[in-house]
């Protein structure tokens, strides 16, 4: 704590800091709430970087700015009210640096958004709201002039997420290969498939735009009436193909189980929230959505179950190195719950298209 403190103090804030609480469940950063003696004076979150996975910090804070600066500018220039609310503000070290490196880690600091929730799940209501919400993200990210990093190279390309798994199960450094085959295969049926993204691509029929990438449901925040404020967790903000957003968001709430849920008879893809949501980011991105991208969408929502089965899976086979683990098989309980969800996805896909064609 006095430590943590400390780095706070690093930061351009005047407020006498009385409480700091580690706050969230990302799998990456490690997050803490900042407490101030003033109660009307803003609280704030204060991040350790994991520089192992995010390697280029400076990049990192740059295109965050970048990205911050440009929704706050369009939020002002639209005439919405309660700007403070609806984009992330980061706050610069005393010596007006991005970030603060503490000779063995790194830190950020950003204002704390008053009265805001985060939520593990959402109902076919927020489901249709949080798609308008990134689909608007998406659109007002459309004109950026600054370019924007990869912070992750190649982060949502599956055909490297099948190539390092197929590295791990040649190295098989944990001697773990020999518990999944069985998914290690089933994976393998279904790659070509599943590569299509990266196929269009290459035919030039697919565009790249500058997408969240991992838009989980809890990676926004709501007000007290259910209305999201603002997407957070802006370190992955990079080029990459819409289906990332549209998918990853679906494969954590149409899940009706937990992503690392043990019993997977809890596990489901729910059509109503697909439905929902698919409606809303339609909607929200209605200026610039492709045919090509839109037909493809129920492909979207097989991919990111599919993608994240191979990264838990091959994070599992290398010995638990890249996703923080709460107990020693962590990772296969994710890889089989994510497995789960991925065929339910599966058996829905004819049903989503129906559902998709249907809205205009
Ligand atoms: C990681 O840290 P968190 O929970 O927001 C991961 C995502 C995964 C997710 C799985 C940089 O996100 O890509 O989908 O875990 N982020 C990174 O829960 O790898
Ligand atoms: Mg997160």
């Amino acid at each position: 704590m006095e430590n943590l403190k400390e780095i706070t103090q690093q930061f351009q804030i005047d407020s006498e800091i009385s409480e700091i609480k580690p706050l969230g469940e990302g799998l990456i950063n490690d997050t803490f709430k900042v407490f101030v003696k003033n109660e009307d004076a803003p609280k704030y979150v204060l991040q350790r970087i994991n520089n192992a996975i995010f390697q280029d910090v400076e990049l990192l804070q740059d295109n965050i700015e970048k990205v911050t600066n440009h929704i706050r500018k369009k939020l002002i220039d639209n005439n919405i009210s309660d700007v403070e609310r609806k984009v992330l503000r980061f706050i610069r070290t005393k010596d007006d640096k991005k970030y603060y490196f503490d000779g063995e880690k790194y830190w950020r600091l950003m204002v704390f958004i008053r009265d805001s929730y985060t939520y593990q799940s959402v109902n076919p209501e927020s489901s249709y709201t949080a798609g308008l919400s990134f689909g608007e993200f998406q659109s007002m990210l459309a004109d950026i002039n600054d370019d924007l990093g990869e912070t992750i190279p190649n982060f949502h390309n599956i055909e490297l997420r099948l190539s390092q798994l197929k590295e791990a199960v040649e190295n098989d450094v944990a001697g773990r290969v020999k518990n999944v085959t069985y998914y290690i295969n089933e994976i393998e049926k279904r790659a070509d498939a599943m590569c299509l993204g990266e196929q269009l691509y290459r035919e030039g029929k697919l565009p790249k735009r500058i997408c969240h990438c991992d838009t989980k449901v809890n990676n926004m925040l709501f007000d007290n009436e259910g209305n999201v404020l603002c997407v957070i967790d802006l370190d992955t903000v990079m080029p990459s193909f819409i289906f990332s957003d549209f998918g990853d968001f679906l494969r954590s709430a149409a899940n009706t189980g937990a992503e690392d849920d043990k019993n997977l008879d809890n596990i489901d893809f729910n059509m109503e929230i697909f439905e929902a949501f698919a409606k809303g980011y339609i909607k929200g991105t209605k200026s610039f959505l492709l045919a090509i991208e839109k037909e493809n969408l129920p492909y979207a929502a097989k991919l990111f179950p599919y993608m994240q089965t191979v990264r838990f899976l091959t994070d599992y086979i290398n010995g638990d190195t890249y996703y923080k683990i709460q107990y020693p098989e962590h990772n296969l309980v994710r890889t089989k719950a994510q497995w789960k969800l991925f065929e339910c996805a599966e058996r829905k896909e004819n049903l989503m298209k129906e559902l998709i064609e249907k809205i205009s």
